[in-house]
């Protein structure tokens, strides 16, 4: 998607902090991070929101938590204890709009 600053990042035409990719996905991590592991799991596949989430999205979505378990584990947080997070519009505070799971961890959490 044209515009889009994470289908640039796919598009390698953005550089990032790249931690995996496969066909599906890219993983990232966040420019601005909340906490010390701070990773952004992106579908190549661009959906602007979950809004946006029809069966066609489901699709693009299709195992994105397998990925983000993996990268749990390849960050070393799989026991010490992980969050996802998705925003999606405004009021949750969404500011790219290309799905996207947040994961958060290395430290503990405040409480949501
Ligand atoms: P959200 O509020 O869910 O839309 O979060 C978007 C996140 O994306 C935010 O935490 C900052 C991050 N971000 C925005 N632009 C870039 C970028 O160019 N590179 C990286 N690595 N992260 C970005």
């Amino acid at each position: 998607m044209k515009g889009c600053i994470f289908c640039q990042i796919v598009a390698g035409e953005i550089p990032a902090a790249k931690l995996y990719e496969d066909d599906r996905f890219i993983v990232f991590r966040d420019i601005n991070p909340l906490y010390r592991v701070h990773l952004l799991i992106v579908p190549k596949r661009h959906i602007s929101s979950v809004n946006e989430v029809d069966d066609a999205g489901n699709e693009v979505l299709h195992g994105i938590f397998g990925v983000a378990r993996r990268m749990a584990e390849k960050e070393g947080v799989s026991e010490s204890g992980y969050r996802l997070v998705v925003n999606a519009g405004k009021d949750a505070g969404q500011v790219v709009m290309h799905v996207h799971l947040h994961l958060l961890a290395g430290e503990p959490l405040r409480p949501l």
